[in-house]
């Protein structure tokens, strides 16, 4: 066995942004790029010798590349043994379950989660440490750190591993377990929902579309919904994983699910319809003629979770990221129960949920997730769903108007500037946080609250700043201005809107018409128009 110590130098930009590392495959091609990366990885997470590490990723472009290189390099640091998913394939909850189930050291997922895929299109790395979770920002700091420093990297000279067969084999010494991606994932579904109740429904008429995308989440949604809870062939639509997601954006929205929205429209449309992403931790959930918006969704998750044996016992807490509608915390305070708002990014939850702060989270994009696994989880919330469905016998819609009823509505939208040249939106930024709008009025409204969102953990104590600019009116609506951490050119500018409806009359209309005002002053204040040169925005969820 050989391992080679290859000399290297640091490449510019290796900053993980708000989950991972995320570029053009073609710069994952440079010599040395990957390699400087994990071997930053391994630098940064402490002692590696005789630890066990998992690996996959969502089967995109250069997966099964980057799959052999982490392995002879983990090899080359002295790792024992590597788990890695037949055909490297694990969607990013599912790493989640077998890092905490296995108590491993961690693991490193390969995805550029809902960014297209193929030869020009993106990729990504990232490492989620041994509670499951995408790792803090004190560790990807490091990580970065590391990077810009770096001379050398160790990789084992190896033949590449078999990764299409189950079994153990060895790579230089070192042990590599290919596994089934499915079964310890679907077997912590089992042990939250009641699959008889489902497994009924779809008996008695349920019907569902599921939309995988040709992403990660085929195979999962079909040995799940199509295999355990029996329902009929062909409820799983795109379900095969292509490494270009057959040309599509794998992004579970109204814009780019397009398909699914439209099998769900209609008088004969199924029941219930549900999309994941690239790597299976987002998700999208419609009924028939009618769209559930993320935060609606975690609020009506929340209310219902009961009903769902692995929630029976109640709820700890509810977390949301900043930008998400506060639908979810009236269902907290009718609950008794906390309401944690957290910045964008999955890894802020981790602490909560270790803390047995929080039980379920979410966030606006497209994001749900519970204590469970430490990453959010798309099929999680489509089976939540079904639970929900079955235990209740009401369509989806009636489920949500009914919920608005009770709790009122948070009428909520999101608008998407995609591919602005950087410069333009950081000034953008900078203009809007340089204001000083509290005591003013905008459109007639007076405004209660304007800052830059800056986050103290209530467990570990980090601080994190400038996470989103927010506008609160004395009504309590909203505007909140960021940019997307997780674009691979130019920014993304987004937009958040939100008001409160409590009068059941007025909960119905297009939010689009019901936020009229608010969009016109968001798009005024920050005069994007003047600023990006669009008109309007890119995508609107
Ligand atoms: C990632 C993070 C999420 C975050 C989302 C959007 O999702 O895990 O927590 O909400 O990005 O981030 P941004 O608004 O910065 O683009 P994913 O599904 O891309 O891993």
């Amino acid at each position: 066995m050989t391992i080679r110590t290859v000399a290297t130098t640091p490449f510019e930009g290796q900053k993980p942004g708000t989950s991972g590392l995320r570029k053009k495959v073609r710069a994952f091609q440079q010599p040395h790029y990957l390699e400087n990366f994990v071997q930053a990885i391994f630098d940064s997470i402490g002692d590696v010798a005789g630890k066990t590490l998992v690996v996959g990723g969502d089967g995109r472009y250069y997966n099964r590349v980057a799959i052999q290189t982490i392995l002879k390099m983990a090899a080359g640091n002295g790792f024992a043994k590597v788990m890695v998913g037949r055909g490297g394939i694990l969607s990013t909850p599912a790493a989640s379950c077998v890092i905490r189930k296995y108590r491993t050291f961690g693991g490193i997922i390969l995805s550029a989660s809902h960014n297209p895929g193929g030869p020009s299109e993106d990729f990504g790395i990232k490492y989620n440490i041994p509670a499951g979770g995408p790792a803090p920002e004190g560790v990807t700091e490091a990580i970065h750190a590391r990077s810009t420093i770096l001379r050398e990297y160790r990789i084992a000279e190896a033949a590449d591993v078999d990764l299409d067969s189950l079994g153990n084999r060895s790579l230089a010494g070192m042990a590599v377990e290919v596994f089934d991606p499915v079964a310890d994932y679907a077997e912590l579904m089992r042990s939250l929902f009641d699959f008889d109740a489902i497994r009924a429904a779809f008996a008695g008429g349920l019907r569902m579309k599921f939309d995988a995308m040709h992403a990660v989440t085929g195979p999962y949604a079909t040995a799940i919904l199509e295999g355990l809870l029996g329902a009929p062939a062909g409820t799983v639509m795109n379900g095969v994983p292509l490494e270009d997601f057959g040309g599509g954006h794998p992004d579970p929205n109204l814009v780019h699910a397009h398909d699914l929205v439209e099998a769900l429209t209609g008088p004969d449309a199924p029941d219930f319809g549900a999309a994941s992403d690239g790597d299976g931790d987002r998700n999208m959930v419609l009924g028939r003629d009618f769209y559930v918006t993320p935060s609606d969704s975690l609020a009506v998750l929340a209310a219902n979770a009961t009903l769902c044996p692995g929630y029976a016992g109640g709820l700890k807490g509810i977390a949301r990221s900043m930008p998400t509608s506060q639908a979810p915390d009236r269902v907290a305070e009718a609950l008794g129960i906390p309401c944690y708002e957290t910045p964008t990014g999955w890894k802020f939850f981790g602490t909560l949920l270790d803390a047995g702060l929080a039980t379920l989270c979410g966030e606006e994009s497209f994001g749900t997730g519970s204590d469970h696994v430490r990453e959010k989880d798309g099929l999680w919330a489509v089976l939540m769903w079904l639970n929900v469905l079955a235990a209740r016998r009401e369509p989806v819609a009636d489920i949500v108007r009914a919920h608005w009823a009770r709790f009122g509505r948070n009428v909520y939208s999101r608008h998407d500037y995609e591919g602005i040249d950087s410069a333009a939106a950081n000034g953008l930024m900078e203009h809007l946080r340089g204001l000083k709008l509290v005591g003013t009025s905008l459109g007639g409204s007076p405004v209660a609250l304007h800052d830059d969102f800056a986050y103290t953990d209530p467990v570990d104590g980090s601080v994190s700043t400038r996470q989103g600019i927010r506008i609160v009116f004395s009504d309590g609506s909203r505007i909140v201005y960021r940019l997307s951490g997780t674009g691979t050119e130019g920014a993304t500018l987004r937009v958040y809107i939100e008001r409160f409806e409590p009068d059941p009359a007025k909960q119905d209309l297009d939010p689009q018409v019901a936020l009229a005002d608010l969009i016109g002053i968001a798009r005024e204040v920050a005069a994007i128009v003047a600023r990006t040169g669009r008109t309007e925005p890119s995508v609107i969820t």
